[in-house]
């Protein structure tokens, strides 16, 4: 195939405060706390990730210095259903803070996900449900729990750790289990005593002839096409480098870090212009996605999944495969997180980085000099992450002219639910026979904390805006650009206008380029939608960040979480909702932009059974950044590799 790996061991020492803690640091974490706290087996850990040091910290951090290292654990006790929210130190082996969390419930664990399904199996009340709808091969079915908010919990079971399992099954030992809906079947669940609370027995639909088949062994006379084989070679090796965390790449440089929560984190993104490397982004990452179904429905109305907040996109991060999720000369990176139990496991191939042809970058044909051109090469990390029945494919791509593009794909399995015989579904698309998908959206929020050339940034609402026809204008013609100052977070809250093609501009104003204005980069909007919630609404009261497609912070060390530390379960917002209420200001500060994208599914037959991914993005592009196009010193196609006669490469 022409294709290698080259992998770096996420467990190897660590050398940068931001290193993302290894199999030992986690063990040891676990270990202080069950040690200091007397923890029984009745203990969980929910949660250890690396308590990253605050950005002053950071600045002037040289290689030989010391590496004090710090881990957040959150855990709880199953006996008392309390969570408990510490700071370890790893340097020192000793509790830093220890801090009771009373009502709140940590992200539920891939272990209860397990012990849940076990427990569902066991008991004789599933059995029977299940065998009056004609299901007694228990191997077949898939029991998927599900977290909900508090409000609808029911009044006898609040203040518990409680799961809803859906139902699903299996025709054949290996058959898509989400072809088959159990619809009007539900199972509550006690997740600390993995208990049956209630079975939801409500209604039975005749299940109708489909086909939800994806693997080719069960798709019937299935003709697969012709395909050529493609092969991405190169022959010398790649053009960047990967030393530790360290990627540098053309004239990129940034830091890899991986947690349970965010999955994938890039720190210090910095471009070098001029002989030194210049600051865009401190950190950037996914801090929480919000999936509401809009069904009222009995099988769908507390399907609202916050995929980071209750389950981590870390945790939930699969494997790549050289040559199927990813092309051509790959380095992956593994990453290392840990059980309920606190005991270390590691995701093979999690992260990937590889090179990617990406067509034209710049070309003028000239009479006299002829064709100019050169080709675009961009630098990918990206990550996959499995959540039930859906995939979401997340694509940094960094460019030669200095655009960020953040790619995110979703694909997999749609939910769906069979219905009688003579009606219509009002809130989904008919998908198969009497078998629709519900509609439902998918909003991701991306935590961009820029730092551009420093960290006195201001945001700018960029708007275009045409001039009425006057005498300066008798054409109609004139176009001017207003840019407004976002002062106060109030203003920072922030929704896409298509009138004026708003755009979001990150300020350094006391920093020029060579033109003399202040140097900025562009947040340039794409797969915006409004929530279209009514404010009363659950998921409004917990997830107050879908109200708008850009808020503005200033930089707190502890807001990280938009809708709260505690998603699960939770009732109200604790998280940007909450923050803004203080109304600080954003001008000349620190900023952390929290843009709110994603993907409104209108569901189509076309989807179905197994979706092909729908795509989203968002650009960070550079606006006086540079003096003039940085892409000029892109070299030409080497010599043997361009064809086009009177090209200058030829
Ligand atoms: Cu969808």
């Amino acid at each position: 195939m022409g294709q290698s790996t080259g992998r770096t061991e996420w467990s190897a020492a660590v050398r940068h405060p931001l290193d993302p803690l290894t199999a030992a640091e986690l063990r040891q974490a676990a270990d202080i706390l069950r040690r200091e706290k007397d923890m029984s087996e009745r203990w969980r850990f929910a949660s250890i990730e690396l308590k990253e040091p605050v950005k002053e910290a950071l600045r002037g951090f040289a290689p030989e210095d010391p590496i004090a290292r710090e881990a957040v654990l959150v855990c709880w006790n199953r006996e008392d259903g309390q969570a408990y929210r510490s700071v370890v130190s790893l340097t020192e082996g000793r509790v830093v803070s220890w801090e009771h969390c009373p009502g709140e419930q940590p992200n539920i664990t891939v272990d209860e996900f397990h012990e849940c399904d076990e427990a569902l199996r066991e008991d004789p009340r599933v059995a029977e449900a299940l065998a009056v709808r004609g299901i007694t091969n228990l191997d077949r079915v898939l029991f998927d729990t599900w977290a909900y908010g508090a409000s609808l919990i029911s009044e006898e079971y609040r203040g518990m750790r409680v799961g809803w399992a859906d139902v699903w099954y299996r025709t054949a030992e290996d058959s898509n289990p989400y072809a088959n809906p159990v619809n009007g079947l539900h199972f509550v669940v006690d997740l600390n005593r993995m208990e049956l609370l209630e079975v939801e027995d409500d209604f039975t639909v005749e299940k109708p002839q489909i086909m939800g088949e994806y693997l080719p062994k069960h798709v019937p006379s299935l003709v697969q096409r012709d395909l050529k084989p493609l092969e991405i070679t190169q022959p010398e090796g790649t053009s960047f480098i990967l030393d530790g965390h360290e990627l540098r790449w053309q004239k990129w440089s940034m830091r890899l870090g991986f947690n349970y929560r965010e999955g994938l984190v890039l720190y210090c993104v910095g471009y070098e212009d001029g002989g030194r490397v210049r600051k865009i982004a401190h950190r950037m990452s996914f801090a929480e996605m919000v999936v509401p179904y809009r069904d009222p429905n009995l099988d769908h109305y507390r399907r609202t999944a916050f995929d980071i907040g209750e389950w981590g996109l870390g945790f939930m991060t699969t494997s790549l495969e050289l040559g199927c999720d990813c092309l051509g000369e790959i380095s992956y990176l593994d990453a290392t997180l840990h059980d309920s139990r606190g005991d270390p496991y590691t995701i093979k191939n999690a992260v990937c980085i590889h090179e990617e042809d990406d067509a034209v970058l710049w070309k003028h044909v000239d009479e006299v000099a002829g064709a100019e051109v050169r080709r675009s090469r961009r630098l990918v990390v990206s990550f996959h992450a499995t959540v039930a029945n859906y995939e979401y494919l997340a694509y940094w791509r960094f460019y030669q002219d200095g655009n960020i593009e953040c790619e995110v794909r979703a694909t997999g399995i749609m939910v769906t639910s069979h219905f009688p015989e003579g009606e219509q579904p009002p809130y989904g698309d008919l998908v198969d026979e009497r078998t629709y998908a519900p509609f439902h959206q998918h909003f991701l929020v991306a935590r961009l904390d820029l730092d551009v050339d420093g960290q006195h940034n201001t945001v700018y609402m960029s708007e275009s805006e045409a001039l009425p026809v006057g005498p300066d204008n008798p054409h109609g013609l004139a176009l001017v650009q207003r840019n407004t100052p976002l002062r106060t977070e109030e203003e920072g809250k922030q929704d896409y206008d298509w009138h004026t093609q708003r755009s979001w501009k990150v300020v350094n104003d006391d920093a020029k380029n060579g033109l003399g204005t202040p140097v900025g980069y562009k947040l340039v909007p794409g797969g915006c939608f409004p929530a279209m919630l009514d404010p009363s609404s659950p998921v409004s009261e917990r997830a107050g960040v879908i109200g708008h497609n850009l808020w503005v912070t200033p930089y707190r060390e502890d807001e990280r979480w938009p809708c709260g530390e505690f998603v699960n379960q939770s009732a109200a917002d604790s998280g940007l909702a909450e923050w803004t209420k203080e109304n600080r200001s954003i001008e000349k500060a620190d900023v952390v932009l929290w843009y709110v994208f994603g993907l409104h599914h209108i569901t189509r037959p076309e989807d179905w059974p197994i979706m092909p991914v729908d795509t989203v993005s968002f650009w960070l592009k550079p606006v006086g950044f540079f003096d003039r196009n940085p892409a000029l010193d892109v070299p030409p196609t080497a010599n043997g590799h361009c064809h086009t006669p009177g090209a200058g490469a030829s």
